[in-house]
């Protein structure tokens, strides 16, 4: 235990809190490299500076190997997956959340079509469609449109009012697209949604890809990391269901950039999907077990090792040293949400009880607190955000991201993603936003 909080120090320490961050950028030559581990950086999904990690980080680039061939992963992924709640099965490290969601869907076609590998497109004798919420990662667009699907073919089912997909408008919806004669084959639930940080309910999801025989996958990039923490996992409640599940151990984990995890409950799929058989490389007569050379699994030939840095991490944090890591992350964005609700004349919420550490917010200056709601408010509160945004960069005190979502304007959304931020970080954070969005 000593040597977790001497870590947690040291993350903190290395980050130079006493200073601002432009004070820790105009150290630097380039303004736009910003120092994500800084712990008032609020900005992105992926974000901290692990010193464990980053000594994984450096170590993997002095050897500087590739990892199409006997890698190290296959501990720590089975570990994952045992985590998940699959009893075997397959895992494989892809370049971001991205691509690891365009490998469950290559993979749920091939289960469904294991022709289309040879034949293409000639092998489908319809219109494949997917489904994924409104407020999925844009990825699963992505997904639909590099599969040849196009993204009329990615369905997005409604949300309630907390940004979950709503499983009765997701049965309405795959029976919408059998009467009009296309092939449903896929369904991506999503854990930690981008933006509010939702987890999709999934047993229900689970029970309407059962009843239509559709594959059930789950992004969880971003809300992966809850299976670590007794207090969290019941949000991903009936995980074990999918078939498989994306997870970035570079985001609520705080690996260094980038971790990104695909895992898969049959094994022999990904394989069967992607592998090339390439002999120069993939030798069946080598002399050490070939199971270990993962590379014919995936359709990259080289790729960087992103394995070592979590490892390491985990041997040195042990799955309790990882708990504590979320339960802290969880902790802040509670204090985080007490706080601001003191204030309500400054604060309004999108969310007040944030489902992950997606803390969303309007920041209402002085000017607009004795403003009657309507259009005309509504307006300016969002013209106002990227003001306060732009305010954040030139002061380099603090960075807090911002976008609009459906019907309402652009609101900020905090992430809590470091294990270096303090209390005193968020009180700091309360008072900048009333220094800078001082009107
Ligand atoms: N899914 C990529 C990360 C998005 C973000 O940091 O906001």
């Amino acid at each position: 235990m000593r040597l977790e909080s001497e870590i947690y120090d040291a993350d903190r320490a290395q980050m130079l809190p006493d200073k601002s961050l432009s004070q820790v950028i105009s150290a630097h030559s380039n303004p736009a490299s910003f120092l994500t581990g800084h712990p008032r950086f609020m900005n992105q999904l992926s974000c901290g500076m692990e010193v464990v990690s980053l000594a994984g980080e450096w170590l993997t680039a002095a050897a500087n190997t590739n990892m199409f061939t006997f890698e190290i992963a296959p501990v720590t992924m089975r570990h994952m997956r045992e985590i998940i709640g699959y009893k075997q099965g397959d895992s494989i490290l892809a370049p971001g959340g991205s691509i690891s969601n365009l490998y469950a869907a290559l993979v749920a076609r091939h289960k469904m079509f294991p022709e289309y590998k040879k034949k293409g497109l000639r092998a489908l004798p319809g219109e494949l469609c997917m489904f994924t919420s409104l407020h999925s990662h844009y990825s699963m667009m992505g997904t639909a449109a590099a599969m040849g699907l196009g993204t009329d073919n990615c369905i997005e089912v409604p949300v309630d009012e907390k940004g979950r997909m709503i499983p009765a408008e997701l049965d309405r919806l795959v029976q919408e697209s059998k009467a009009k004669g296309k092939i449903p084959f896929l369904v991506c639930a999503t854990a930690g949604t981008t933006v509010m940080g939702a987890f999709d309910p999934l047993h229900a999801i689970a029970d309407v890809c059962e009843k239509h025989k559709l594959w059930f996958h789950v992004d969880a990039a971003w809300g992966g990391g809850v299976l670590l923490s007794k207090n969290q996992r019941h949000k991903m409640a009936g995980v074990e269901r999918s078939d498989s599940l994306t997870w970035n151990p570079h985001k609520l984990m705080g690996v260094l950039l980038q971790c990104s995890t695909v895992h898969f409950k049959e094994d022999g799929l990904l394989i069967s999907c992607n592998q090339m058989c390439a002999d120069y490389l993939f030798q069946q007569d080598k002399p050490y077990d070939v199971n270990y050379d993962t590379g014919d699994k995936v359709i990259q030939c080289g790729r960087h090792n992103d394995i070592f840095k979590l490892w390491l991490m985990w041997r040195s944090k042990g799955d309790e040293g990882f708990e504590k890591h979320i339960d802290h992350l969880f902790e802040m964005t509670e204090y985080l949400v007490r706080r601001m609700k003191q204030h309500p004349d400054k604060f309004e919420f999108l969310n007040d009880e944030p489902e992950c550490t997606n803390v969303c917010f309007w920041y209402v200056p002085h000017r607009l607190r004795s403003m009657k709601p309507g259009p005309e408010r509504h307006k300016l509160l969002g013209e106002i955000q990227p003001i306060l945004k732009g305010r954040m960069m030139t002061a380099g005190t603090l960075m807090i991201g911002y976008q609009p979502l459906d019907h309402h304007p652009n609101f900020f959304r905090n992430i809590i993603s470091s294990q270096a931020v303090r209390r005193e970080d968020i009180d700091f954070m309360l008072e900048e936003l009333d220094r800078l969005g001082y009107d």
